[in-house]
């Protein structure tokens, strides 16, 4: 008798534990407070295969490949993008939180799965970034008011996500290089 309820315990610590993990309880503060509870999911260097690496040698990507600190809506307080990878399944999301007194995430992406040569880095505000494949004559090209963040993917191009004050959201553009 015991015995049962001893296991019952356990199984309701047990149980109490898994919910609290993951589900991000409590409050994000903070830039620092989102990378924190995003840690042990975030793309890091040891993630990118060896010719990536060397390619990146002395930027700041190589150092942290996985998150990029910046205004992207540019009211004066800083937010947060994420790049994070699920464990088993390899998936790949790019997250990127709003904050004002906590950080909101606004909607996160999926990106495939990761293969090792997907990185996220800064593009400074004032930067122009042209769109990929447009036809001749009808070239897009856009001046970024806020700093933006870009996914490049190895060989495949780049896509820069930003701003779009006129629809408040964040937006994608896939960049030419
Ligand atoms: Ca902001």
């Amino acid at each position: 008798m015991m015995l049962i309820r001893m296991l019952r315990y356990s199984a309701l610590l047990l149980a109490t534990g898994m919910a609290n993990t993951g589900a991000y309880a409590d409050e994000l503060t903070s830039a620092q407070a989102v990378i924190d509870a995003y840690s042990k999911k975030l793309v890091v260097t040891k993630d990118l295969d060896e010719e990536v690496r060397e390619y990146l040698k002395g930027k700041p990507e190589l150092t942290n490949p996985g998150v990029v600190r910046l205004d992207i809506n540019g009211d004066g307080v800083e937010d947060v993008a994420l790049l994070t990878k699920e464990k088993k399944s390899e998936e790949l999301w790019l997250r990127i939180f709003l904050c004002t007194s906590n950080c909101q995430e606004s909607t996160p992406r999926q990106l495939g799965h990761f293969d090792g040569i997907q990185y996220i880095g800064l593009i400074k505000a004032g930067s122009i970034v042209s769109q990929a494949g447009s036809l001749p004559g009808a070239n897009v090209s856009k001046r970024l008011k806020n700093p933006a963040v870009a996914i490049t993917y190895s060989g495949k191009g780049k896509v820069v996500y930003y701003w779009e004050e006129s629809e408040q959201k964040v937006k994608s553009i896939q960049a030419s290089d």
